[in-house]
């Protein structure tokens, strides 16, 4: 896809924020100095699982250039010692009692600068005492087990909650009574969105106003700025979030850190402003990582390949502390969409969540709210199915594949999809990647492993079609500590004609400034490059809450040309004045309203807004100026969908996957900007090879982290990813204004199990049916040397 410049709406201009980004003048947390300025380092806990003894600060504060040292018992005397996290948990904000994973947050040196800050943490002299850990979810339940969370009133064990979803007695029936029923134990690995830019802020206290300004890299300022007020008991307005540039969010950046707190803590000690950043380890050991779901799935199908019912059970590693980022009444996330793409008789899931001495986090990563879980799950056992009947992957798919005509589908979870054509995206998967003639030449392949040849590469094709949930989401059914999960926006038309446009939604590489200025421009018919985008700023934007869950299209996006319909619904009675004929007279042509049946007789938005702003005697109707606000209420998430085609070759005898090729067929309804949607995509795609072949975030038995660098946490770079070729179609979502879906996580969510189901199917001859991610060359390696079948 080439770019062109400037269409006056949709299509693949330029993107106007690269400008900047491209020159390497884009203002990043770290970019920014202010006067007086400290910095602040946290000191991290060694160890799993310990009681702190005591806490000696003495010689860090007698560092010349320290300022202050924060710990816990400080944090306790402001009643900040916790915080609340977004799933109703508490966090410790600086350890008081126990320390409960590795590189969890002991303590916070304020110095002159990040050196000093750095060196300081060696002069604190912490007494632990080490305790058993629980590293792995199997054994958090145990009896026996120690127990994490101690400090919570009467909690005696590990388990955080229960939750399920379908109908269980309908669902085990149809399992009693099915020909075929497969089983597989999948494990989805903890990993890590490891964004460019770790995790930073900068807070900023001022005494005299009692103002509060935090600089700080999240993906949801307003709803930060609503934790901050409920957490300080400072009205919002005296708090002011401001995100700048972001090197990237993945998930990473939508909760609140301790070292943001600390940071807000130190500014209000020492009065001046104090930036904390994270290095890479402490990004990858400490905040929000991705996954660890063990799930058992079951699918029972008719013996020649009808889907009947699927059942889950999954057990959840939440790490130390529940701080999941996701709608308040589903503590699994989206999980539940596990029924996928097919069209099945029942359902039913159970998940387990718990504590170990790890991390917290879990909904990161461009997982869609976990659909990334869900939908690895399914796809990984309609293989499995294919597998134990001997059929055909793609033609299992294709039979059970919903139709277009049971459009709005109702899932057996109670989800309603809104729209989509799957056959035809499959279709159009398979033609692209010619997967006919690939099985003509990987059963050529087979003959002569059959004869005896066990060095060459084996060909291996994997399919996943997947369905997403995404745009949270519809008050009726969600909510994030209370908060209705909708977005505002504003728009200004000054006199000239140019806009300003105010979101609530927040970009870190998405490139909202482009895409948000074309719904107007295609509203409104004014330049994109006439358009300005603000966001990222409280006190300059309306509140929403912000970017995640690929929601700012369906829920921002939708709020966006809703309120540039309201202005042409205004322009409309200024033209009609202007013109002296009634509204009802008047048509619409992209940028001007003119007389119908007489073309020549018209105003553009440039004279209407002119017009408006004064030289005319106001109509009815109108207040002077055409600007409107509005909020959007999402009647129903948005469905994007995909087929995925990989094709892999792997060496059986160094257990090396290379990815040949991939083939994504993606619809997110209309597209927007199609070159940042396929941007989009390619980088989903880099991810589900990364998380497939090489990512992952291990741990030894007492719980130390053995994924904290980029030298032990790979991740796939251009070298490992194939030449992506991307196909599409567009289905519109019936009920969002622009026929928009989500697209951001589409392809991280979709593109492990193709990879994963290639490598298998490549190893088919082995009598291997499942392996788990990371598959690299020593995990392919090992499951050849242990396959039923000897090489
Ligand atoms: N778009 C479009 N047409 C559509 C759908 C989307 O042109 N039909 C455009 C949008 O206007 C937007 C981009 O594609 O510019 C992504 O839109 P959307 O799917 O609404 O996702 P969000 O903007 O809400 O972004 C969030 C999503 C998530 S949750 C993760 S995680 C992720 C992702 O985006 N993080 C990213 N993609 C990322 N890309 C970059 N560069 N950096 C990240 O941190
Ligand atoms: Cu789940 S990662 Mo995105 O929703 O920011």
């Amino acid at each position: 896809m080439t770019a062109t410049d400037t269409p006056i709406g949709y299509g693949s201009m330029k993107r106007k924020e690269d400008a900047r980004f491209i020159r390497g003048q884009g203002n990043y947390v770290d970019d920014i100095q202010l006067p007086g300025m400290l910095h602040g380092a946290v000191l991290r806990s060694p160890f799993a699982h310990a009681r702190i003894v005591s806490i000696d600060t003495t010689a860090a504060e007698a560092h010349p250039k320290v300022v202050a040292v924060i710990t816990g018992a400080t944090l306790a005397t402001l009643n900040l010692a916790w915080m609340p996290t977004l799933s109703y948990d508490t966090q410790a904000v600086l350890a008081t009692d126990k320390v409960r994973f590795q590189g969890q947050e002991v303590a916070f040196v304020v110095a002159e600068d990040r050196y000093a800050a750095r060196d300081a943490l060696e002069l604190i002299d912490v007494e632990y005492e080490p305790l058993p850990a629980v590293v792995d979810a199997r054994k958090a339940l145990d009896p026996g087990a120690p127990v994490i969370r101690d400090d919570k009133d009467g909690k005696t064990d590990n388990h955080i909650f229960d939750w399920s979803a379908g109908d269980k007695a309908k669902c085990d029936g149809i399992f009693a009574s099915s020909e075929v029923v497969v089983t597989e134990d999948v494990l989805y690995p903890r990993v890590h969105p490891a964004p460019l830019e770790t995790c930073g802020a900068i807070a900023d206290f001022d005494k005299v106003t009692g103002k509060l300004t935090i600089w700080c890299n999240t993906q949801a300022p307003h709803a930060h700025r609503t934790v901050y007020a409920m957490v300080a008991g400072l009205p919002e307005h005296k708090i002011r979030v401001i995100s700048p540039d972001i090197g990237g969010g993945f998930g990473n950046k939508v909760g609140i850190y301790p070292g943001y707190v600390c940071a807000i803590v130190g500014s209000i000690v020492t009065g001046k402003p104090v930036k904390w950043m994270e290095d890479r380890s402490e990004n990858l050991m400490s905040t929000s990582f991705a996954r660890d779901y063990h799930m058992k799935g079951e699918v029972a199908a008719t013996r020649d390949g009808r889907i009947r019912a699927v059942r889950v059970t999954v057990l959840a590693d939440h790490g130390a502390f529940n701080g999941t980022a996701q709608p308040t009444k589903y503590p699994a996330g989206f999980f539940h969409v596990f029924t996928g793409s097919y069209d099945l008789e029942a359902a039913y899931c159970d998940v387990k969540g718990v504590y170990t001495n790890k991390a917290p986090g879990g909904v990161a990563y461009a997982c869609s709210f976990r659909i990334t879980e869900a939908a690895y799950l399914v796809e990984r056992m309609v293989d499995v199915l294919a597998y134990e009947l001997k059929m055909d992957p793609a033609e299992l798919r294709m039979k059970n594949l919903l139709k277009p005509d049971q459009f709005p589908y109702l899932s057996p979870t109670g989800w309603e999809y809104d729209s989509g054509d799957y056959p035809r995206a499959l279709e159009m998967a398979l033609e692209k990647v010619g997967y006919s003639d690939i099985r003509e030449v990987q059963a050529a392949q087979r003959e002569r492993w059959e004869a005896g040849d066990r060095t060459s590469a084996l060909t291996g094709i994997g399919i996943s079609f997947f369905t997403e949930a995404v745009g949270a989401g519809p008050r009726k059914h969600m909510d994030i500590l209370g908060l209705g999960m909708a977005d505002g926006a504003e728009l200004r038309v000054h006199p000239t004609g140019k806009a300003v446009l105010r979101i609530s939604v927040q970009s870190q590489g998405q490139g909202h400034e482009t895409t948000y200025a074309q719904i107007v421009a295609e509203e409104l018919g004014i330049s994109p490059d006439d358009i300005e985008v603000v966001h990222g700023d409280t006190d300059q934007t309306p509140f929403g809450l912000g970017t995640y869950g690929s929601r700012s299209t369906p829920v921002s996006g939708a709020a966006t040309a809703v309120v540039a319909r309201k202005v042409r619904e205004r322009a409309k009675i200024v033209a009609g004045a202007m013109l002296e004929v009634s509204t009802e007279d008047l048509e619409w042509e992209k940028g001007r309203w003119f007389v119908k049946g007489d073309p020549d007789k018209g105003k553009t938005m440039a004279e209407i807004a002119l017009a408006a702003h004064g030289s005319l005697e106001l109509p009815e109707g109108v207040e002077g100026h055409l600007d409107a606000t509005t909020v959007y209420n999402p009647p129903n998430l948005t469905y994007p969908f995909g087929a995925y085609v990989c094709v892999v070759d792997v060496d059986p005898v160094t257990g090396q996957v290379k990815v040949r090729r991939f083939v994504a067929v993606d619809d997110c309804g209309v597209r927007i900007n199609p070159m940042i949607v396929e941007g989009q995509i390619h980088g989903g795609l880099a991810d589900g090879i990364g998380m497939a072949l090489m990512e992952l975030i291990a741990f030894d038995e007492d719980g130390n982290c053995l994924g904290g660098s980029f030298m032990d946490y790979l991740l796939p770079t251009a070298m490992e990813c194939p030449s992506w070729e991307l196909g599409e179609t567009v289905t519109p979502s019936p009920h969002h204004p622009i026929g928009a879906k989500g697209v951001g996580e589409s392809a991280t969510v979709g593109s492990p199990a193709a990879v994963v189901n290639a490598v298998l199917d490549a190893l088919k001859p082995y009598g291997i049916r499942h392996a788990d991610m990371p598959l690299t060359p020593a995990a392919v390696w090992r499951a050849v040397q242990g396959s039923p079948i000897r090489p």
